[in-house]
């Protein structure tokens, strides 16, 4: 059977407690594949892994390979085909006797963290690995990982299949449509809530979604808002953050690195700007992406951008640039 070597960071919190058996049962790399999961955690938590390793052997997963604990993310990288970097320190934490509620104090805690992590990878993961960044910031963690891991062949992304997913699931309710009449979803730069959920070029069975939903005012202000404000308000509804949906959105970028994506569609994640539509380079930033036959990841070309959309783009453009300025001394 061939094997696939995954990391997963912060595995002992929520995202990860949701993901590990979608990764480790056969859904996410095939029904052929054996997954060996080596999962990270801090120091304190690291020893509840293993109740995460127990209930994995339980569900007898015929694809589950070997599951390993970590703290030390050079011991964890080494050969990793795939890492989920989902550990993050959150808003509101406290830390030394210090709340850290200001976003350049939040970059820079996390930056230290992925200064680290993204060297690990750099070394020992394999030489075409994928990295995926859920835990935020997430696209500036990921510039400061990728920027550490300093290695050129590996692809680092941060997540935004959860703003899309969010976004197809508004217009699916607005229009009565299944999900699946909803392709081609972009979300435009940094997952908070400057993103841009572009419907002129979503399509709905071939059709301009915009087009299709003909309701601009519906568009520009309960659709933007539902979708940039949808974190919070699940924050507000359950108590804690989005786990199940978040880790839903991991599998989902995952399963669309791993094939040839369909000729009618595209997906979402943010990756290193190639200065494409006028995004500076070297940002990590929201594209809409397609994966060829041989897994090469790119960023979709020549989609018009109208002058709402512009300026949509350009505040998230400005957002990311302010958050690498808070970060320049991590770079
Ligand atoms: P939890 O607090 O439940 O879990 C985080 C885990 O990470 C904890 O177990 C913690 O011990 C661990 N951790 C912290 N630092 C670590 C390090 N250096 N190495 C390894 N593990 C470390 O948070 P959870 O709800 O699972 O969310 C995780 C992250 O995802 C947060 O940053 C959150 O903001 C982010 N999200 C990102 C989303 C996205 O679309 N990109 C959406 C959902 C989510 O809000």
């Amino acid at each position: 059977m061939k094997e696939i070597n995954v990391l997963v960071t912060g595995a002992a919190g929520q995202i990860g407690y949701a993901l590990l058996t979608r990764l480790a049962s056969g859904e996410t790399f095939g029904p052929d594949v054996k997954v060996n999961l080596n999962l990270v955690e801090v120091p304190q938590v690291v020893s509840r892994l293993e109740g995460s390793r127990m209930e994995l052997e339980d569900c007898g997963f015929n694809t589950l390979g070997t599951v390993k604990s970590f703290s030390d993310m050079n011991e964890a990288s080494g050969d990793i085909d795939w890492a989920l970097l989902v550990g993050s320190i959150p808003r509101g934490i406290t830390i030394n006797g210090k709340k850290i509620e200001e976003r350049a104090d939040l970059l820079k805690i996390n930056g230290g963290i992925f200064t680290e992590q993204g060297k690990a990878l750099g070394e020992n993961a394999k030489a075409d690995a994928k990295i995926l960044v859920v835990g935020n910031p997430a696209n500036t963690n990921a510039l400061i990982g990728s920027t550490h891991g300093n290695n050129a062949s590996q692809t680092w992304m941060a997540m935004t299949a959860l703003d899309a997913n969010r976004a197809k699931a508004q217009v699916a309710k607005k229009c009565d449509l299944e999900i699946s009449d909803i392709k081609k979803m972009t979300i435009w730069g940094n997952h908070s809530p400057t993103m841009y959920p572009d419907l002129d070029n979503a399509e709905i069975k071939g059709e301009s979604a915009s087009g299709w939903i003909n309701d601009q005012g519906w568009i520009e202000s309960d659709f933007l808002r539902i979708v940039q404000q949808r974190g919070k308000a699940i924050i507000d509804a359950r108590g804690a953050s989005s786990a199940t949906s978040a880790a839903n959105a991991a599998i989902d970028t995952v399963k669309a690195t791993l094939s040839e994506t369909h000729a009618d569609d595209w997906f979402s994640a943010a990756v290193l700007s190639d200065g494409s539509y006028n995004v500076p380079e070297g940002l990590i930033f929201g594209f809409p992406l397609k994966t060829d036959d041989n897994g090469k990841i790119s960023i979709v070309q020549d989609l018009p951008i109208s002058d709402y959309a512009r300026e949509k783009i350009d505040l998230t453009t400005k957002e990311l640039l302010d958050e690498r300025s808070d970060v320049q001394d991590l770079l």
